[in-house]
């Protein structure tokens, strides 16, 4: 607990000198099947850092109305998807795995991991999420159509425990658009992946400045 601290005061120290906001989201907090917070407000131009604290988990984005599902699979948007994070491989090592997107508009971002069952049991979250008067696009009503839902895991078909079969019927889609998806902790013991619009990365006191100006310079 304490490296996370101490990496947040660098954080804080980072995102000042460089003027940019990063807004930080717990990833299964206690080992519960939550991001924290949840529904969160993000200018153009500001971060939003995910912390994996437990488990395995993903931090991958849909559309509002296909919860659980890639957003490649029901839109033209490539979207982002952080591969599964085992977060005891992390804090073997007193590290934590991190994963950061830039926020480059104002578009609702829905969010869910594909782990297993967890977004039909209510592992999910909204970056901006509407703010039209009586508008039903809430997380509320996000969650309630992922209970009824499927994962597909991006780039692996359906996730474990989704309903069976279908497997690789999202690789085409999705595939070219984000490097190192592939739902295989093996090949990224650390969870670490990068994309053109989010990275991720290992976080310690020792080495989050170096990292953190690493990852500034290719996300701005
Ligand atoms: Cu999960």
């Amino acid at each position: 607990m304490q490296f996370a601290t101490l990496a947040l005061a660098a954080l804080a120290s980072v995102a000042s000198a460089q003027n940019t906001r990063v807004t930080v989201v717990r990833v299964a907090q206690n080992g519960s099947l939550t991001y924290t917070p949840n529904d969160i407000r993000v200018n153009v131009g500001e971060m939003v850092q995910f912390q994996f604290a437990a488990g395995n988990h993903t931090v991958t984005q849909s559309t509002f109305d296909q919860p659980c599902q890639p957003i490649a699979m029901h839109s033209n948007v490539t979207g982002f998807h952080s591969g599964f994070v085992p977060a005891a491989a992390s804090a073997a090592q007193n590290q934590m795995s991190i994963f950061t997107i830039n926020v480059t508009n104002t578009n609702p971002m829905w969010i869910y991991c594909a782990q297993g069952r967890h977004c039909e049991n209510g592992m999910v979250m909204v970056i901006n999420a509407p703010t039209a008067a009586g508008t039903n696009r809430t997380l509320a009503n996000y969650r309630a159509l992922a209970a009824q839902a499927n994962t597909v895991v991006p780039g692996g078909g359906l996730a474990p425990g989704g309903g069976g079969g279908a497997n690789g019927g999202v690789g085409g889609g999705i595939g070219g658009g984000i490097p190192g998806t592939t739902p295989d902790s093996t090949a990224n013991p650390n969870g670490s992946t990068n994309t053109p619009t989010a990275g991720a990365g290992i976080l310690a006191p020792a080495t989050y400045m170096l990292m953190a100006a690493a990852g500034f310079a290719i996300l701005l």
